[in-house]
């Protein structure tokens, strides 16, 4: 459960938040198969409560498990899953379990379902009053791990997984998607889900559909939102023994030292001991969809495109370095941090237009997957394979270099001053394409061109004022 099921050696799923199914299919064909993304997280898929104004959070107030959102319906989404699944790109879905809506008057949904939300009656599923935690209470108290699991998070009306009854439900929902090939599942709000509840309605979903070509016997990939930034009652350890956890330690401490509020020379041993979780149980991230808004946690050292030099290090970072299963966030643009995505006067979702020149997004969508930058460190991630770090330098402060192995080299500068330094590279010797400031285009660097030695070094140069700050060559990319 804790293995992603990228096909060959594909590495790195990409959120495409709020995207819709159709699009996302087109997405996969044309971009994220061929340039090696492993998979895709698309936002809830279940129908939904309508909001005023149409918040993006919407989706995480379920009135039913129909397949019915903004993104699209049953059939688009089975339609999706199969083109991507055809160009070798996964599917996850996020799920959310834990709750249904808030009280809304009236409430109704995305696939035209109503409920009578403070009598907890949800036909369309159905679930009533018995299916809800009892007496209704609302969380405050971080430090009680009963009050967490048992009491509704933001007034949203807290299903009760001890009962059979609701396990059954929220199985075929998820047997239903397995069959439909999705290849894993991003747990919503598992911490405020008993373990031992999750731990029986996993062991009762259905293997990976043999029909959609997964290997038999394969078991959902599972990655579960714990927020565990230390000194809460709930562990994040409590999960890992029932798939991944979500290590927002990663993105926050990433974070920090990309505003430059701590030297990169320190990130020399980053991974285990750092209070993150073992590599193997942790699904990371630079930002996500909460944090990248004030949700959630992690605050003020979260980076998001906004930031874009300092964006574009950390993501470059997060992929260079062999720690956890990567995702990359991809967004749409905001000022309010409510906002839905980009959409229509009739609150349908407007599809991403894309520059043919540039192959960026427009139209309100950010598409940080497509930048440059960010999709050849995707590139890079999977020619690392599992090498180790080697050739670790650094100058005593905010230069770094390190290579995977023999098949890829990067270096980083968050310093004031430039980095100008010969540099052991582990790679054969040869002329290499700096991926980051250009590509191969006709056999030719667009970009920067770096010499590896016989000896395996180089010279390495980044201005303190470059626009990316960093360099990354490997092998596949002479020029
Ligand atoms: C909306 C409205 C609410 C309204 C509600 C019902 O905003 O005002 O009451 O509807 O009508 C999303 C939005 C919510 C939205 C909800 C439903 O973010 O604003 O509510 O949809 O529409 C906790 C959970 C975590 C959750 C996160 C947002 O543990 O599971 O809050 N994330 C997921 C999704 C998210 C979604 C939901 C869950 C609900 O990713 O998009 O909500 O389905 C502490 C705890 C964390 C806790 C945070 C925030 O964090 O540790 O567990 O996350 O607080 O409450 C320091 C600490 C750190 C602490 C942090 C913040 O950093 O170290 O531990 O401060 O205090």
């Amino acid at each position: 459960q804790k293995d992603p099921h990228y096909k060959d050696d594909r590495d790195t799923m990409v959120h495409l938040f709020e995207w819709k199914f159709d699009d996302i299919a087109d997405e996969c064909e044309r971009f994220l198969g061929p340039m090696g993304y492993g998979g895709v997280q698309v936002s809830p898929i279940n129908e939904n409560l309508i909001m005023r104004n149409r918040p993006w959070y919407e989706r995480y107030q379920p009135l039913s498990f129909k397949i019915n959102t903004r993104s699209g319906n049953e059939s688009s989404f089975a339609s999706m899953v199969k083109r991507c699944n055809a160009v070798d790109v996964r599917i996850y879905v996020d799920i959310v379990v834990n709750h249904m809506s808030g009280d809304a008057n009236p409430a109704v949904g995305t696939g035209g379902s109503t409920a009578n939300t403070s009598s907890r009656s949800y036909p369309a599923v159905p679930f009533s009053f018995a299916d809800f935690h009892q007496p209704v209470c609302s969380i405050s108290n971080y430090n009680n791990a009963t009050e967490v699991r048992n009491c509704e998070l933001s007034g949203l009306h807290d299903l009760d997984q001890s009962k059979e009854y609701v396990r059954s439900k929220i199985v075929e929902f998820i047997n239903r998607i397995i069959d439909l090939g999705v290849a894993g599942i991003r747990v919503d709000a598992a911490k405020h889900m008993w373990p031992q509840d999750l731990k029986v309605i996993y062991s009762r979903l259905n293997n990976l559909s043999v029909a959609h070509g997964f290997p038999a016997k394969s078991r959902l990939f599972i990655y579960q939102e714990v927020i565990d930034l230390g000194g809460e009652a709930i562990k994040k350890g409590e999960y890992t023994s029932l798939g991944r956890v979500i290590e927002f330690t990663f993105g926050i401490v990433l974070g920090n030292f990309f505003r430059g509020n701590e030297q990169l020379k320190f990130l020399k041993n980053w991974g285990n001991g750092w209070g993150l979780l073992p590599s193997e149980d942790a699904l990371v991230m630079i930002d996500n969809h909460d944090n990248q808004r004030g949700h959630g946690a992690g605050g003020a050292t979260i980076l998001t495109y906004k930031l874009p030099k300092q964006y574009k290090m950390a993501t470059a970072f997060e992929l260079a370095h062999p720690y956890g299963t990567t995702r990359v966030m991809s967004s749409f643009n905001f000022t309010d941090p409510s906002i839905g995505p980009p959409a229509d006067k009739n609150g349908s979702i407007l599809s991403p237009e894309i520059d043919p020149k540039t192959g960026t997004c427009k139209n309100g969508w950010i598409c940080e997957h497509r930048w440059h930058q960010i999709q050849q460190m995707v590139v890079f991630r999977l020619v690392a394979k599992n090498d180790p770090i080697n050739n670790w330098w650094d100058n005593d402060g905010d230069q770094i270099a390190f290579s995977r192995g023999s098949n890829a080299f990067i270096a980083l500068n968050n310093d004031d001053e430039d980095l100008k330094q010969s540099l052991v590279t582990g790679l054969p010797a040869g002329k290499y394409c700096d991926v980051i400031t250009g590509q191969v285009k006709n056999n030719k660097c667009t970009g920067k061109t770096v010499e590896v030695g016989k000896n395996g070094v180089a010279f390495v140069d980044i201005p303190a004022s470059a626009e990316d700050g960093v360099l990354a060559i490997h092998i596949g990319r002479q020029s």
